[in-house]
C-alpha cells in the first residue's frame, strides 16, 4: 500500500474506535428535536448525517477539517511561482485530516497523473451523444461508462470481506479523480473546439493539466483553476451532491455509480447549475438593456422583474449560509488582482451591491447573500472560457474531491446502508389528532 493509503487506514482505525466508544456511551442522546415544518420542507437543519471532510457554519462559511478558505489558501501548497493552493493539498486534508507537505501533494499528483489514462469506450460513450446534449449529461454517462473499471465492484463480486471495502473504494477513488479532467476536457473539446483535442501533459499537477487540455495555457487561468477546483470540492455532507453520493454508496454501489449520482443532483439549477444560470441571467440582461455595464438602477430593476416572474435571482440564497459565502470571497479577492476592469466582472460586484437588500426586503428569502456560483462565471467568461454550459462540469470535478474524500471514510467507519423514515400526510393528520386528545 502507499503510504497515503497506510496513513489514512491508520487515521481511520483510530476514528472507528472513538466513535463505538461514543455510541456505547451516549447512542440514546437526544441531540434535537424534529418539526413537522423540517419534516415537510427538505429537512433544512436535521442533523442527521456525519461528514468528516467539512463543516458548514451558517455565519462563518465552510471549514474543511477545521481550515477557513481564506486559512487554506496560506497553509496548503503550491504550485511553483504560484499563489493559490493545489487542490491536491484539500483532498490530502479532507481524507487523512493532516495539513499536507510539499511532498505529499506531489505525491497525489504523480499518482493521478500515472493513472489518468481513460479507456477508448469511454470515449465512444461521449461520442455516442448528439454534440448538442448538455455537458453534465455527457459527463455523467462517461463516468458510468467509467465504471466498468471499478475494482470495488469486481472485488464485491468475487466475494471480499466487508473490512476490505474501504481499500477498493479509496482505489476507485484515486483512479476516478485521476481521469475527470482528461473525460471533462474531452467534452469540452468535442462540443465547442471541433473535437481537436489536446493529450494530457503527464509533468503538470491535476488543475494545471486540465487547464492544458481545455486549452488554456495562460499561466493565471492555471491559478484560477487551482483556486476554483479547491473552493468547489465540498460543503459539509447534507448538499445534494454530496447526500446523494454518500446515500447510493450506502448501497454499497461502487465509486462510479455513486459519484454518478451525486453529478446528477449538481446539474440542477437550484444546486450546481446556477452557475451557468448566473451568467446566462447577466447576458439576458445585458441583452434586453442593449449595454455590457448596466448600472446599478438597471440592475436593481432586473432583480424586480425575475422575482416579479416568479424566477429564482440564480446565485443567490442558500439552504444553510446566512452571509456571504467565503466562496464567493475568495474569487472577488482573485479577481481583483487579475481582472478588476472586466466588465461582467463589475457587474457581478454591482449585483452584490444592489441586490442583497432587494432580495432580503421580500420578507422570504432566508439568505440575501451571494453563494459560490454568483461570480465564477465572470472569472471564467474573462479568460475566455465563455461557454457557459459547461461550467457545471467544472464544479463537477472539484466536487469529486469532497465526495469521493468522504466515500472512503464513509467505508473505512462502516457506516451502514442509509434508510430514513417518511411518513404520509395521512399519518401526520393522525399524529395531531391523538396529540389533541392527549
Ligand atoms: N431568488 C428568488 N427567490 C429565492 C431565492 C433567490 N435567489 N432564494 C430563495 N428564494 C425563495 C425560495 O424560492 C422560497 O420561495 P417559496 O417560499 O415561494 O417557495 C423562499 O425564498 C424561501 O427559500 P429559502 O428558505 O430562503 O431558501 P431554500 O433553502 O429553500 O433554497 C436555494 C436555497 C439555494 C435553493 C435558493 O436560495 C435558490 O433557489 N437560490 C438560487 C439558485 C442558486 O443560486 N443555487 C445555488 C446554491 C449553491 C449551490 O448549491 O451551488
Amino acid at each position: 500500500m502507499g503510504y497515503v493509503k497506510d496513513t489514512f487506514k491508520s487515521n481511520a482505525d483510530i476514528q472507528s474506535k472513538e466513535i463505538k466508544s461514543i455510541l456505547e456511551q451516549h447512542g440514546n442522546k437526544k441531540i434535537e428535536d424534529v418539526t413537522l415544518a423540517q419534516v415537510y420542507q427538505g429537512m433544512r437543519g436535521i442533523t442527521g448525517l456525519v461528514t468528516e471532510t467539512s463543516l458548514l457554519d451558517s455565519n462563518e462559511g465552510i471549514r474543511f477539517r477545521g481550515f477557513s478558505i481564506p486559512e487554506l489558501r496560506e497553509k496548503l501548497p503550491k504550485a511553483e511561482g504560484g499563489s493559490e493552493p493545489l487542490p491536491e493539498g484539500l483532498f490530502f486534508l479532507m481524507l487523512i485530516g493532516d495539513v499536507p507537505t510539499q511532498e505529499d501533494v506531489d505525491h497525489i499528483s504523480a499518482t493521478w497523473a500515472r493513472r489518468s489514462h481513460v479507456p477508448n469506450h469511454v470515449f465512444d460513450v461521449i461520442e455516442s451523444f448528439p454534440v448538442s446534449s448538455h455537458p453534465m449529461t455527457q459527463f455523467t454517462a462517461a463516468v458510468l461508462a467509467l465504471q466498468t473499471e471499478s475494482k470495488f465492484a469486481k472485488a464485491y463480486a468475487d466475494g471480499i470481506s466487508k473490512k476490505e471495502y474501504w481499500s477498493y473504494v479509496y482505489e476507485d477513488t484515486m483512479t476516478l479523480i485521476a481521469r475527470l479532467p482528461r473525460i471533462a476536457a474531452y467534452i469540452y473539446r468535442r462540443k465547442y473546439k471541433n473535437g481537436e483535442h489536446i493529450q494530457p501533459d503527464g509533468m503538470l499537477d491535476w488543475s494545471a493539466n486540465f487547464a492544458h487540455m481545455l486549452g488554456y495555457e495562460d499561466e493565471s487561468f492555471k491559478e484560477l483553476m487551482r483556486l476554483y477546483l479547491t473552493i468547489h470540492a465540498d460543503h459539509e455532507g447534507g448538499n445534494v451532491s454530496a447526500h446523494a453520493t454518500h446515500l447510493v454508496g450506502s448501497a454499497l454501489s461502487d465509486p462510479y455509480l455513486s459519484f454518478a449520482a451525486g453529478m446528477t443532483g449538481l446539474a440542477g439549477p437550484l444546486h450546481g447549475l446556477a452557475n451557468q444560470e448566473v451568467i446566462r441571467w447577466i447576458e439576458e440582461m445585458c441583452k434586453e438593456l442593449d449595454t455590457n455595464a448596466p448600472s446599478k438602477e438597471q440592475i436593481a430593476a432586473y432583480i424586480h422583474k425575475t422575482l416579479t416572474e416568479g424566477k429564482v435571482v440564480p446565485g443567490y440564497g442558500h439552504a444553510v449560509l446566512r452571509k456571504t459565502d467565503p466562496r464567493f470571497t475568495a474569487q472577488m479577492e482573485f479577481a481583483k488582482r487579475h481582472c478588476p476592469n472586466d466588465p461582467t466582472v463589475q457587474t457581478v460586484w454591482n449585483v452584490y451591491e444592489v441586490a442583497p437588500p432587494i432580495l432580503e426586503g421580500t420578507g422570504k428569502i432566508k439568505n440575501p447573500w451571494p453563494n459560490v456560483d454568483a461570480h465564477s462565471g465572470a472569472l471564467l467568461k474573462h479568460y475566455g472560457l465563455i461557454e457557459e454550459d459547461f461550467y457545471t462540469v467544472l464544479f463537477g470535478v472539484s466536487r469529486a474531491l469532497g465526495v469521493l474524500a468522504s466515500l472512503c471514510w464513509d467505508r473505512a467507519l462502516g457506516f451502514p446502508l442509509e434508510r430514513p423514515k417518511s411518513v404520509t400526510t395521512e399519518w401526520v393528520k393522525k399524529f395531531l389528532a391523538k396529540e389533541e386528545n392527549a
